[in-house]
């Protein structure tokens, strides 16, 4: 899978793509993230990618041209599942969408900044507009980061155990049970005796009762969905 992220705030995702499991994945073979910077595709001479609104309102639009040659170049290479615009009144991004986007091939993530892009980009060029949540952030950048680390982590080969990814909070709308690691004992603190007796049954519907017993107390609006 590739995802080509296109930003005026390239430095901000570099370590992020290049750390961790991300990181991992990209020198596995897995993923390939690419961080262009939209400046690069400016033709002004400050490299100036808004500009004032039409209409008198406040704040600067992204303009067309640079998104475009940016988006028409990477389109001219290959052919994208979707180009994502990241932005507070798109589509809210979660775990179905995540496991969706997992399954494409190439992806394109603009990332939205300033008071917003030109809306023509948004009619012609975007085919899918995410939001993470019902706040605002300052950029997309943090947005595009988000939603790549839940897409790459889900990829087939990124996470070792495989089981590991399935059985998250979320993939079956329960929250996961807890987890604990040595020393069985610390400073009076106990591990559940379940889990350290070595029956596999036991533990199983301890974990499914723990998974129930969370999300009714922090989550019911997720058991609603089952
Ligand atoms: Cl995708 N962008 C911005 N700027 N703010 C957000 C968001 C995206 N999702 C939630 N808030």
């Amino acid at each position: 899978m590739r995802i080509d992220i296109i930003t005026v705030l390239p430095e901000l995702l570099q370590n992020f793509t290049q750390e961790s499991i991300v990181g991992r994945a990209q020198r596995k073979g897995l993923v390939e993230i690419h961080v262009h910077n939209l400046r690069d595709y400016s033709t002004d001479k400050w490299r100036r990618v808004d500009d004032y609104p039409f209409g008198g309102f406040a704040g600067m639009v992204m303009q067309c041209e640079p998104i475009d040659r940016c988006i028409s170049k990477l389109m001219a290479e290959r052919k994208y599942d979707e180009i994502i615009f990241t932005t507070p009144d798109g589509e809210q991004f979660d775990q179905p969408m995540a496991n969706t986007l997992s399954l494409a091939e190439n992806l394109i993530i603009l990332c939205g900044h300033y008071k917003g892009i030109d809306y023509r980009i948004r009619e012609h060029l975007i085919t899918k507009e995410v939001s993470i949540g019902d706040y605002v952030l300052t950029g997309g950048e943090l947005a595009a980061a988000v939603m790549t680390d839940a897409i790459v982590r889900i990829v087939p080969g990124v996470i070792g155990d495989e089981q590991s990814a399935l059985s998250d909070s979320f993939q079956d709308n329960l929250l996961a049970a807890p987890v604990y690691t040595r020393p069985a004992e610390y400073k009076g603190w106990k591990v559940p005796d379940v889990l350290l007796s070595g029956h596999e049954a036991k533990i199983k519907e301890w974990e499914l009762n723990q998974s129930y017993e969370r999300t009714k107390r922090l989550r019911p609006d997720l058991l609603e969905k089952k």
